[in-house]
């Protein structure tokens, strides 16, 4: 994620001619996101989807367990996608903006060809699914700011003109995982290609109206009594929405998506902790880092993960139990990681 002296690495790098001639040679195509998709995930699916029948090839299926967020809904063709796998077996799966199987949330997958397209750090060697074994080919660059970037780069490689559907979608995917250019991901690159969606046919307003002011009014509820919950201490910021608040408002965990945002805003803190108990005593935790905290290695330590700056898991127990665990490790990190600089 942390792109910005990495900028000339990821120019260079390049995509495999495997996966170009995989998708050159081959006719049937399953795309599938991860589970409790975002933008990239969404956008990028939709846009490879959009690439693929641009050279014509016909039978492609777009795969998301979770479906499509109402958020995202706006996107071209998001009623294309659909949440069961057919049966049949297709050419190639491309597995895009995760990077095993279980993060999909389908299991039983069937193709003759594997490939994943993503930007997150890949599991450690001696944790690596068997899925790594039998993959024909993969575009795996941890520090690209979005996977959207690996498919605009992708579409490129295979001479596909990018259109205003693609651009829509890929602008999306960039402008939603670099925190609408505010990240540290924000490059030259990641903006340049943003500029060249935009040239393409993508409209910055029109997008930004959907993603951000078009919040459900429960959401907003929801964010008003999970707001009052903000304390702080120790450099660690958090606020908690309870399933009573869920109760109360009507809202679902995804009405809460980006409540992780408000405690990340607190001047002077290092780390924001955000805790959705989505059932009575089983907690998801979003961590977010404002640059010096790798959070990635936070939520691992509790099952989780996700980027150096932001990362999730999830624990059960009581709020309590779960808050001292939380920031007990939190506090170390923070000791660890700038204490000894
Ligand atoms: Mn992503």
């Amino acid at each position: 994620m942390k792109s910005n002296q990495k900028g000339n690495l990821l120019t260079k790098m390049k995509i495999s001619t495997k996966l170009l001639s995989l998708i050159k040679k081959n006719k049937s195509f399953l795309i599938a996101g991860h589970i409790n998709p975002e933008g990239d995930a969404i956008g990028s699916v939709l846009a490879l989807a959009y690439g693929l029948k641009k050279i014509g090839k016909k039978d492609i299926c777009v795969l998301s367990k979770d479906g499509v967020p109402e958020g995202l809904q706006f996107l071209p063709s998001s009623r294309m996608i659909k949440q069961k796998a057919p049966r049949k077996e297709f050419d190639v799966l491309l597995i895009v903006d995760c990077n095993t199987l279980e993060r999909t949330g389908f299991k039983d997958l069937r193709a003759k060809h594997t490939a994943i397209i993503d930007h997150h750090i890949p599991p450690a060697d001696e944790d690596k699914p068997e899925l790594y074994k039998r993959l024909s080919a993969s575009f795996i660059d941890a520090h690209a700011a979005a996977t959207g970037i690996l498919v605009y780069k992708l579409l490129n490689a295979l001479k596909i003109p990018i259109d205003k559907n693609i651009a829509t979608n890929l602008y999306t995917a960039i402008l939603v995982d670099t925190g609408g250019f505010r990240y540290s991901n924000t490059s030259p690159e990641s903006l340049r290609i943003s500029c060249n969606l935009v040239k393409s046919g993508a409209k910055p307003w029109d997008i930004a109206k959907e993603l951000y002011e078009s919040i459900p009014y429960r959401s907003m509820k929801l964010l008003g009594l999970s707001l009052a919950t903000l304390d702080k201490k120790d450099g660690i910021a958090w606020i908690t929405t309870t399933h009573d608040m869920f109760k109360m408002t009507g809202a679902t965990a995804e009405d809460a998506e980006d409540f992780v945002d408000f405690p990340r805003k607190v001047k002077d803190m290092e780390v924001a902790v955000f805790f959705r108990e989505d059932e009575k005593d089983v907690f998801k935790l979003s961590f977010r880092s404002k640059g010096k905290i790798n959070v990635q290695k936070i939520a691992q330590d509790f099952g989780g993960g996700g980027h150096f700056a932001a990362a999730g898991c999830r624990i059960k127990g009581t709020l309590h139990e779960v808050q001292q665990k939380v920031f007990t490790a939190v506090r170390k990190a923070i000791r660890k990681d700038i204490k000894s600089k």
